[in-house]
């Protein structure tokens, strides 16, 4: 038998100014493979593991109508129970979690139940210990709960150390996942890179928001509370594209409402601007030209100081790494560069 949830994080409803391409992908998410199995299984309990909205302090009522259509309304209409932990993006402040648009939103007119503080929880039965974001205003008893639970399923949304912020880059702070041995199984929000490390696993965004999702598996999953099995369904409706022009027979998939990076192997000019063009047809959101022919020189070999060419990401780390100053936290410089960089992406 079992007794089965479905467990969800990070839907950032309105990331990247209330992008409306986002929305609808969004949306064909929840209409075409999230509500179809959760009906097939007749699931009645979900759990969202915060950052249920992107943006902190306000709301653009688009957003609200096309999650309240896509999301909330078909949740309740199958009265499902949901529980919410609070996460960093649900927060009006940084220091606490007090104010919040999930209680102001969706407590109030949907009835979700929702954790500012943590706190362990029945579901179907099982104890479950539910961490939200770690604050200031919390703290002590986050790691008071966390001590004293006798749960032995976590949930939060939480930054431990060592799981991957995007592919590749690992985070250097957060919480020791030492700490999360006593569980049996421990699931959490945050990091939208779905990865895995013994007992603890981040679930990912259920869609791809932005080019570090490309090529990452995306969707939700399953989780039995009495059995502790985990499933994952895939969401294989993708929003970032790379193409490949190596000449005039190249391959052009779908590609409409996508961002889209076209890498040139062939440099006919005349056959590419025609192969650009047609590209730009099928309606994408953005396309990127990226000449590897040009940029051969310096993407084979260091530059000038021996920094090594590759995304942006990591340009920006590796330029910090090379930075000859013991003085400063290279670490704490890191990460404010990063999120600078992100803000900076995410303004149009
Ligand atoms: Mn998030």
């Amino acid at each position: 038998m079992g007794k089965k949830i479905a467990l969800i994080t990070d839907s950032h409803f309105g990331i990247r100014k209330d992008n409306p391409i986002i929305l609808k992908k969004q949306e064909e998410f929840f209409s075409k493979i999230f509500f179809p199995v959760i009906d097939k299984l007749e699931i009645k309990n979900v759990g969202h593991l915060g950052d249920v909205f992107h943006k902190r302090k306000e709301i653009n009522f688009l957003t609200l109508e096309a999650s309240k259509r896509m999301f909330f309304e078909p949740l309740k209409n199958r009265n499902i129970d949901v529980f919410c932990v609070i996460g960093n993006h649900d927060t009006y402040y940084t220091n606490t979690n007090d104010v919040n648009s999930v209680e102001y939103i969706l407590s109030e007119q949907y009835n979700w139940k929702s954790y500012r503080n943590p706190e362990t929880i029945n579901v179907l039965g099982v104890n479950v210990c539910i961490i939200p974001w770690i604050t200031k205003e919390n703290k002590e008893k986050c790691f008071k709960e966390l001590e004293q639970t006798k749960a032995k399923i976590l949930m939060g949304h939480l930054e431990i150390q060592g799981f991957n912020i995007t592919k590749g880059h690992p985070s250097l702070k957060g919480l020791d996942p030492e700490i999360f041995k006593k569980f049996d199984i421990s699931f959490s929000g945050h990091f939208h890179i779905k990865s895995s490390n013994k007992n603890i696993h981040y679930l990912g965004t259920p869609a791809q928001y932005t080019w570090d999702d490309f090529g990452e598996p995306k969707g939700f999953h399953i989780f039995d509370v009495e059995t502790k099995k985990l499933t994952f369904i895939p969401n294989k409706i993708e929003m970032f594209k790379k193409l490949i022009y190596n000449g005039p027979d190249s391959k052009i998939e779908n590609i409409t409402d996508c961002y889209v990076k076209i890498y040139v192997e062939n440099n006919d000019a005349i056959g590419l601007e025609k192969y650009i063009k047609e590209v730009e047809n099928n309606k994408p959101i953005e396309v990127k030209v990226i000449n590897n022919k040009r940029l051969n020189v310096k993407t084979l070999e260091e530059d000038e100081n021996g920094i090594q060419l590759g995304n942006t990401e990591s340009i920006i780390t590796d330029y910090i790494d090379k930075i000859k100053n013991d003085k400063i936290d290279k670490e704490n410089v890191k990460t404010f560069m990063l999120d600078l960089y992100k803000e900076a992406l995410e303004v149009k």
